[in-house]
């Protein structure tokens, strides 16, 4: 019965795999170096070192990989190695280190939806008018949690390296903090408002639109929607 588990689990791995969004960078440097258990997401038999890297890149986790030409045993590592991480050599040989890079141009994966990021300014319609145009079509990215959140910063921040203000898809009407998102009609029930925001501070209804400001923690402001931003498009599928 366990065996079936895995196998059925196997399967559908490698049918999602084709899905894969970025790449794995072969890193000689750490090969057959060993690093403490506690940095191991999962160990799997693999038939190669790219059916390894398509396990990696589909678990969020996971950063580089460590594949067994012998024995095809394929680690999942949750850090990227380095000095600190190493702990000495593995008990055997055989060891090839994979590293997990990321490309800022493509679509990201995680908590089971799609991210882009892009870096040029809009103002908050004609941002939602460029994510619908993207094939498949996305919305202008909903933050549900303080996860999303943090991943949004860790998006913009350290794989694509602009942090700065980036739209949200809803309309803080009322200034009251809370609001509906726009496409998917469903209400605020994570905000991450900066101290004194929103506040419209233009006068009543005159900052519509909310921006989380990944270069700074990300705590979000609410500001005028005809201001320019860089935008992260999000789809579920
Ligand atoms: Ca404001």
């Amino acid at each position: 019965m366990k065996q079936t588990i895995f196998l059925v689990f196997v399967v559908i791995l490698a049918v999602r795999g084709v899905f894969i969004s970025d790449f794995l960078y072969r890193n000689p440097t750490y090969d057959n170096r060993a690093t403490p258990s506690t940095n191991v997401i999962s160990i799997l038999i693999s038939r190669s070192s790219t059916h390894c890297a398509s396990y990696c890149t589909r678990d969020d986790e996971c950063k580089s990989t460590m594949y067994n030409m012998n024995t095809h045993s394929c680690q999942l590592l949750s850090v990227h190695m380095d000095e600190l991480s190493v702990t000495g050599p593995q008990s055997f040989l055989g060891w090839l280190y994979y590293e997990r890079t990321f490309d800022c141009s493509k679509w990201h994966y995680r908590f089971g939806h799609w991210y882009l990021l892009d870096s040029n300014y809009r103002t908050f319609n004609d941002s939602r008018t460029f994510c619908a145009s993207l094939s498949p079509p996305s919305r202008v990215i909903e933050v549900h949690s303080q996860a999303e959140n943090d991943w949004l910063i860790e998006l913009s921040s350290t794989i694509c390296e602009v942090p700065y203000e980036y739209w949200l898809n809803g309309y803080d009407t009322d200034k009251s903090g809370t609001f509906t998102w726009i496409d998917s009609q469903t209400p605020s029930t994570y905000t991450y408002w900066n101290n004194g925001q929103p506040d419209d501070y233009y006068g009543i209804g005159s900052e519509k639109c909310i921006a989380s400001s990944t270069g700074y923690g990300g705590v979000w402001n609410d500001i005028p929607c005809t201001e320019t931003r860089p935008v992260v498009c999000k789809r579920n599928s």
